[in-house]
C-alpha cells in the first residue's frame, strides 16, 4: 500500500534501525520506545490489522510469533533458568488490533517488550 509507513520502511524508503529482515519479514526498533527493549516485527506484505487475516495467514503470523525467541536471545532477554529451575529473564509480545485495542499504525505488527521494567501493562 502506498501510503502505509511500515510498507515504506519495509521498501527502504523510510530509514529505521533494523535488527532482522528475511524475505517475509522485517523487524526493527520502535522509534517512541516504551520498554529498554522495544521491538516491532512486521510482514512485508501489507495487511493491516490481525481483524484481517484468516487461515491464509497463519505461516505468516506463526513466522511473526517464532522470531520472537531469537530476537530475544540477540537483545538479552531470553528465558533463562537457574540450578533450582527457576524461570529469570523475558519479554512480552503484544498485537493491538483496531482502535479498541490500541492500534495506531495500520500494518500488522507485533511489539516485543523487554529489558529492566516497567513495560507497558505490568
Ligand atoms: P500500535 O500498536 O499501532 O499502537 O503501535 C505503533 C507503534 O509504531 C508505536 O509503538 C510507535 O512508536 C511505532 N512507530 C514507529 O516505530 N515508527 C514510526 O515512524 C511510527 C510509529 I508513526
Amino acid at each position: 500500500m502506498t501510503d502505509c509507513l511500515f510498507c515504506k520502511i519495509a521498501a527502504k524508503q523510510i530509514p529505521s534501525s533494523i535488527v532482522y529482515e528475511d524475505e517475509e519479514l522485517l523487524a526493527f526498533k520502535d522509534i517512541h520506545p516504551a520498554a529498554p527493549v522495544h521491538l516491532l516485527v512486521i510482514p512485508k506484505l501489507h495487511v493491516a490489522t490481525l481483524s484481517e487475516c484468516n487461515e491464509t495467514h497463519v505461516a505468516l503470523l506463526g513466522k511473526m510469533l517464532a522470531l520472537a525467541p531469537k530476537l530475544a536471545r540477540e537483545h538479552g532477554c531470553e528465558v533463562s533458568y537457574d540450578l533450582d529451575g527457576k524461570p529469570g529473564g523475558g519479554y512480552k509480545t503484544l498485537i493491538n488490533s483496531g482502535p479498541d485495542g490500541g492500534q495506531e499504525v495500520y500494518h500488522l505488527h507485533l511489539h516485543m517488550y523487554g529489558g529492566p521494567r516497567p513495560w507497558p501493562g505490568q
